[in-house]
C-alpha cells in the first residue's frame, strides 16, 4: 500500500504544475509584455545607430559609384571620391580598402585596395564572383589617423557575360 501511495502522489502533482505553467504568461498584462520586447529593439537600434558617427569621420562625405550599374557578376569598377563637407576641399591621401561581401555563409570576402587617381578621388576594381546580393563595405584611412567606414548595398548582382 505505501508503495502504491508513493507513486500516486507524484502522477497527480504533475499535472498540476504543468497547468500552473501553461496558465502564468496569458496573466502578464499585455502591455508590460510589450515593453519588455520593445526595450531592447530601443536599446538595440540606439547603439547600432549611433556607431557608424562615433569617430567614423562625419564630416567627410564618401560618394561613389559603380560600373557596370546595375553591377553583374565579374570586374567592377568602383570610383569613390572623399571631400570635407566643412570645407569643400577633396581629402588626399587616405589609404582605402574595399571589402565585397555576401550575407550567406561560408561566403569568402573580396577584398582590394583602391588607388587615388585624381585629387580625393580613388578607383578600385572588384571581382564580383557570384551572383545575388552582395554588400560592399569601404574602410578608408584619412590622412589624420580617423578611419571611415561606410556600407553600400549591391542587391540582386546578376550573372555577367563571363557566365560566373
Ligand atoms: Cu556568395
Amino acid at each position: 500500500m505505501r508503495g502504491a501511495r508513493a507513486w500516486s502522489v507524484p502522477s497527480k502533482r504533475r499535472p498540476e504544475a504543468a497547468v500552473v505553467r501553461s496558465r502564468t504568461p496569458p496573466t502578464l498584462p499585455d502591455s508590460l509584455v510589450k515593453v519588455s520586447l520593445a526595450l531592447p529593439v530601443a536599446i538595440w537600434l540606439v547603439v547600432v545607430g549611433c556607431q557608424p558617427s562615433a569617430g567614423a569621420a562625419p564630416e567627410i562625405e564618401l560618394a561613389w559609384s559603380v560600373q557596370p550599374e546595375p553591377p553583374r557578376t565579374g570586374p567592377t569598377f568602383v570610383a569613390l571620391t572623399l571631400t570635407d563637407r566643412t570645407t569643400g576641399e577633396p581629402v588626399e591621401g587616405a589609404q582605402i580598402r574595399l571589402e565585397g561581401t555576401m550575407s550567406h555563409p561560408g561566403m569568402k570576402p573580396v577584398l582590394e585596395d583602391a588607388r587615388q587617381t585624381a585629387s580625393g578621388r580613388y578607383e578600385a576594381s572588384i571581382d564580383l564572383t557570384m551572383a545575388g546580393d552582395w554588400i560592399l563595405l569601404v574602410e578608408a584611412t584619412l590622412p589624420d589617423g580617423r578611419i571611415l567606414q561606410r556600407q553600400k548595398d549591391l542587391p540582386g548582382v546578376q550573372t555577367g557575360e563571363s557566365g560566373i
